[in-house]
């Protein structure tokens, strides 16, 4: 793997623990469900629960109101300072709910500007934000591209709803394709670092990630996240009805050294759910539901 040497890039994610595998042991960060509502459908989601593209399936988050979501901010910041990112992943898409997503990272900019702002979408309604995203000087965006031949995304997504619209079979997914490419060439030259999570389906798009991740890292994507997809029947997270399995830890493995020449490959990943606070690899959301975090005070010193 290639090691970064660029000073000022380092600044940029030195404290990011999902950007920077050394950063994980020692910086926190923190996710708020703001944001419920979908556009597209993945045929590995079950609407009942979080967005399985940055989150772990099976999980149903507490949904915040932004006011609500920033007030928690403020009290973990106070009793976690490693607390440096805060991200918005779900339940659904964030940019399916732009005024909630941005709302909440207005108030947590204006309450608390060294907190890292950090944004994952499906990246259909992308290329509509860049400019705002970029005014929020939110720096890290993930994108899941799970394809990059709408014949293969077809499997993956039934549907697309886009401009008031609901596109079925390949149009939608070339809608969603069109939409992911502009959005990764948006970033670049925005110059805000983009990561890319895709998700690991076997029999569906095993075979073709390495072009995903060819074509991500051609487009300047700064880190590529290949995440096994979790099934579990019992949360109805598999695949569609045929009942798709997750790879193994070998399959995964295998994928990742044969895409481990270019881009960076991330390997540390947990797949929090949409709530989540604290290290990656601990979950402390149960500490802060909001039964809990309401009454706590605003500890942040700003
Ligand atoms: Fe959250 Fe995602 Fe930002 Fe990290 S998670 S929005 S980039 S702050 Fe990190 Fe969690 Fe993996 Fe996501 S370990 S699921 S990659
Ligand atoms: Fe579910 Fe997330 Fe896919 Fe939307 S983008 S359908 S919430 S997995």
């Amino acid at each position: 793997q290639k090691k970064i040497t660029d000073e000022k890039l380092l600044e940029r994610i030195e404290k990011h623990p999902c950007y920077s595998e050394q950063a994980h042991h020692h910086y926190a960060r923190m996710h708020v469900a703001v944001a419920p509502a979908c556009n597209i459908q993945c045929n590995y989601c079950n609407r009942k629960y979080d967005c399985a593209n940055e989150s772990r399936p099976g999980v149903v988050s507490e949904l915040l109101t932004p006011e609500e979501a920033a007030h928690k901010v403020l009290v973990v910041a106070g009793k976690i300072p490693q607390m440096t990112v805060l991200g918005i992943a779900g339940p659904g898409d964030p940019l399916a709910n732009p005024e909630k997503t941005f709302r909440t990272f207005e108030l947590i900019a204006d309450k608390a500007p060294d907190i890292k702002l950090c944004l994952s979408t499906n990246g259909l309604m992308l290329p509509d934000y860049i400019d705002r995203i970029k005014a929020l000087n939110i720096d890290h965006v993930t994108i899941t591209i799970n394809m990059v031949d709408p014949e293969i995304g077809e499997k993956i997504y039934p549907w697309v709803h886009y401009g008031r619209r609901r596109y079925r079979g390949i149009e939608g997914v070339r809608i969603l394709h069109e939409r992911q490419m502009e959005g990764l060439d948006a970033l670049r030259e925005a110059d805000i670092l983009c990561k890319v999570n895709s998700v690991m389906i076997p029999g569906v798009n095993d075979e073709h990630l390495q072009e995903v991740h060819e074509v991500v890292r051609s487009k300047g994507a700064f880190l590529h996240n290949i995440m096994p997809l979790i099934s579990a029947p019992e949360h109805g997270t598999h695949y569609g009805l045929t009942g798709q399995r997750g790879p193994t830890p070998k399959e995964l493995k295998n994928l990742q050294d044969n895409c481990a020449d270019g881009l960076k490959l991330m390997r540390h990943c947990r797949q929090c759910r949409a709530d989540a606070v604290g290290l990656l690899g601990e979950d402390r959301s149960q500490e802060f539901t909001k039964d809990k975090f309401m009454d706590m005070p605003q500890e942040y010193n700003f």
